[in-house]
């Protein structure tokens, strides 16, 4: 008999063998679906804790601007955005960037994001203000 007919007979009974040794089998998947799910449980755990300490940035808003006019952030960098109202009720929304926040007079509030876009969008004030509400913007450029 050749070799390779030799091989592939004992291969056949390999697998007869295998079939017998079914629950073994499976005990052997279920510790390996374990095992990556604990990889990937500690995967995100490392994310997580990456996301811990976002940048700040910290944005004034004042009849009838905001100061800075402009921030320069980074793509998937966590953001926590705080906006200071140095006057009366302000709020700014980015749509682009799922950026929507509103401040009392007098007062600060912040929320987190993360840019997920590269370019530059231009948010307004979403409160009215007053006269000048209408000019009131906030450019933000997101870069690599
Ligand atoms: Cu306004």
């Amino acid at each position: 008999m050749p070799f390779f007919i030799q091989n592939q007979m004992s291969g056949w009974k390999g697998e007869g063998s295998n079939r017998r040794a079914g629950p073994m089998k499976k005990r052997k998947t279920v510790i390996a679906v374990i095992t990556g799910f604990v990889t990937l449980a500690s995967l995100f755990t490392t994310s997580s804790a990456m996301q811990v300490a976002p940048r700040r940035v910290e944005v004034t808003a004042k009849r009838y601007g905001f100061e800075p006019a402009e921030i320069t952030l980074k793509k998937d960098q966590p953001v926590e955005f705080v906006l200071r109202s140095a006057d009366v009720p302000h709020g700014i929304r980015v749509r682009d960037l799922n950026l929507d926040i509103k401040v009392s007079r007098n007062t600060k509030a912040d929320v987190k994001f993360t840019p997920d876009k590269i370019g530059n969008f231009v948010g307004h004030c979403s409160v009215f203000c007053g006269s000048g509400h209408g000019h009131m913007a906030l450019t933000i450029h997101v870069v690599e």
